[in-house]
């Protein structure tokens, strides 16, 4: 694979932070510098030192790291911790009237909740929750719309030591069942609806869909009312939110918890057909997501900070649910799309509450670039001082887009890498010190000892030669397993360099300058809009359609996604005439929203007699990524059984 891993992308401009922006930075160039001389002096210490300035004990550790179960490892394994009261009750005497979220829905309704108000509601759904019977270490799904409530349900499961579980409101009902029968959970928070895009998300709907047709293990459903769409409620089981919260007490004792008390499960993809539920400790990811905030974000006390990510991804966990409140920050928080009532929307949001820091993925900028700068020119985007992208590599048209006429070259770009796995921030510039170059994550943060390596698990330093990105020592935001399939954790990310590595899953390179590249995944994950697909998960489920005998997905590059979903289909029946056929692409791509959600719906469908397969039985992958981007073969097909149909997928015949 290692010859698939070239680059060709060099980029020569170089960006720093300005001294208006340096003088005001929590981290300034010597200050880095420190950070990373005690980091590479005591890697454990530094993070002790990280853990006892940063949170909040209610019993302190002693024992910083513990690798005698590896690669199960321990963070800070004596200490006693909520993350809530981390969040909340440490800033009441402080902050208690300051603003934790401002809210903006879709509609245009507006919240201020403040963190003496945010406090109260989680406590009064901690009690709620209690009430139902969940217990220290039960799992509880979230299934809601990007309202305040959804962090509420977060935080109240944090405070009493359940395990959430938040799955993405655009998964379709039997995603949503699959992920509350292997969390084994027992609650189901959930909404009438949700806005978006103009439309009511049905999210009850779908949840009533997903008990039908299982999940024993659900006793109660706890239901926001938000749109006040008519809904079906099962009595006994259902609760309106209302209802649930109404005589409940607005403080409640924090569980406190061992540091690796696991904090939540979060699904995501991989390269077999079942997601993976990634499961995060508490204190080592509490930790995560406060350094990455004060480091990578300069996050400070009169930040207004946007994460546009929804909770059901990972960054709405740690840059939305978590570290932005632990450091006792304001956060936006809105409900719909950027399009609604027009493309200026987000910009408009940027203006009406003075974000300063401004967090999205390079999917959105891409596809507001695309509508011109008028559209963000009327807007007063003054306010902002920093801005950031996650989720993919950004093409440095679009870094010189987002500094130019959203930053009008005065905010420094954060582009940051990491995983739902990592928990926070690996590698990204620290705006205050870092030059940055256009497309580059640049380099590790303190405490991470991220390397490119070979096959072997030699280190690369050849400049811009690709390799592996591994990351070659503990931190503590990293998952601690894969729930329920310890096997898997260990083969998927340990497995291939003999439990000495974490592999990433990505190919990177660094320049000559060590500026860190990321090239993409080297496994069959997709990055579409930023959102991690498997494209097993879909061929998954095309299969399970009565009329499909036999499917392949690959990524298609695309502008504005980054990835599109190219699926060639075996039918079982005749093949429709030329391959094409524009009532069955609709009816298996209505098919695939069913089974996943619509971002997995394939952007394109072709229709062969056959799957182009090696004597094997593999399915050359390869070959298919060539025809799905219309490039000509230049492969060796000779291995191939059924050369003939090389036309058919092509879409030639
Ligand atoms: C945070 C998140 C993880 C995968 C990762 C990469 C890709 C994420 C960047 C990036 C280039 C970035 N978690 N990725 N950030 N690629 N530059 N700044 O996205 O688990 O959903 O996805 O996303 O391939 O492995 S995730």
């Amino acid at each position: 694979m290692s010859h698939n891993i070239e680059s060709t992308l060099i980029e020569e401009r170089l960006f720093s932070p300005s001294d208006e922006f340096v003088k005001q930075a929590r981290i300034t160039p010597d200050k880095l510098q420190q950070l990373r001389a005690e980091a590479d002096e005591d890697y454990t210490g530094f993070w002790a030192n990280r853990a006892n300035q940063e949170i909040s004990w209610k019993t302190p550790f002693s024992d910083v790291l513990d690798e005698s179960q590896a690669p199960h490892f321990r963070w800070f394994g004596d200490g006693e911790l909520n993350i809530s009261a981390n969040c909340l009750d440490r800033h009441l005497e402080t902050r208690g009237d300051k603003t934790a979220i401002i809210f903006e829905g879709e509609q245009g309704d507006t919240r201020h909740i403040s963190y003496k108000v945010l406090h109260g509601e989680v406590c009064a759904m901690a009690n709620a929750l209690k009430s139902y019977g969940v217990r220290c270490g039960d799992r509880v799904v979230i299934y809601m719309p990007m309202t305040p409530e959804a962090v509420i349900a977060m935080q109240a499961c944090a405070r009493i030591g359940a395990i959430h579980s938040v799955v993405f409101g655009g998964f379709s009902a039997e995603s949503l069942k699959d992920r509350i029968e292997d969390a084994g959970a027992k609650i189901l928070i959930t909404a009438d609806g949700g806005h978006r895009g103009g439309k009511i998300v049905a999210l009850k709907a779908a949840a009533d869909a997903a008990l039908k047709a299982g999940c024993p293990g659900i006793e109660k459903v706890i239901v926001l009312q938000r749109t006040q769409q008519p809904i079906e409620m099962q009595s006994g089981r259902d609760i309106w939110w209302h209802d649930a919260v109404a005589n409940q007490a607005k403080t409640c004792e924090p569980e406190w918890v061992n540091s690796e008390h696991p904090l939540f499960l979060l699904y995501t993809s991989g390269s077999t057909g079942k997601p993976k539920g990634i499961q995060h400790a508490s204190a080592g990811y509490l930790l995560g997501a406060i350094t990455s905030c004060k480091w990578v974000f300069d996050l400070q006390e009169k930040d207004v900070f946007w994460c546009t990510a929804d909770v059901g991804w990972i960054t709405g966990h740690t840059y939305v649910a978590y570290g932005p409140l632990a450091v006792g920050g304001t956060i936006v928080i809105y409900e719909g799309a950027p399009t609604v009532p027009d493309s200026g929307r987000f910009w408009k949001l940027c203006q009406d509450h003075k974000v300063t820091i401004f967090y999205t993925a390079p999917t959105a900028l891409r596809a507001l670039m695309k509508l011109g700068d008028e559209i963000p020119n009327q807007y007063d985007l003054s306010s902002i001082r920093l801005l950031g992208t996650v989720g993919e590599p950004i093409n440095p048209e679009a870094w010189m887009w987002y500094h130019t006429v959203i930053g009008k070259t005065r905010c420094p770009i954060v582009d940051t890498w990491w995983q739902t796995e990592t928990g926070a921030h690996v590698i990204a510039p620290i705006p205050g010190a870092t030059v940055t170059k256009p497309g580059s994550c640049t380099h590790a943060l303190p405490g991470m000892d991220v390397d490119i390596v070979d096959e072997q698990g030699n280190s690369i330093t050849a400049a811009n030669q690709g390799g592996y990105l591994v990351i070659k020592k503990p931190w503590p935001a990293m998952l601690r397993n894969v729930w329920g399939d310890e096997q898997r954790y260990k083969e998927t990310y340990w497995g291939m360099f003999d439990g000495k590595y974490y592999l990433a899953g990505d190919s990177a390179r660094r320049d000559a300058d060590g500026y860190f590249w990321i090239m993409g995944r080297i496994d069959d994950v997709l990055n579409v809009s930023g959102h991690r697909l498997g494209t097993m998960e879909i061929e998954s489920a095309l299969v399970a359609n009565p009329l499909v005998a036999e499917a392949a997905v690959v990524g298609c590059p695309d502008e504005i996604k980054g990835e599109a979903v190219f699926a060639f289909v075996v039918l079982k029946d005749e093949r429709p005439a030329g391959g094409v056929s524009d009532e069955l692409t609709q009816q298996l791509r209505t098919w695939v929203g069913e089974q996943i959600g619509p971002i997995a719906k394939p952007d394109q469908m072709r229709f062969a007699d056959n799957l182009p397969k090696t004597r094997s039985g593999k399915i050359m992958r390869r070959l298919l990524r060539t025809i799905a981007k219309g490039e000509e073969i230049t492969q060796d097909t000779s291995t191939l059984e059924n050369e003939s149909i090389l036309k058919q997928l092509q879409g030639i015949e």
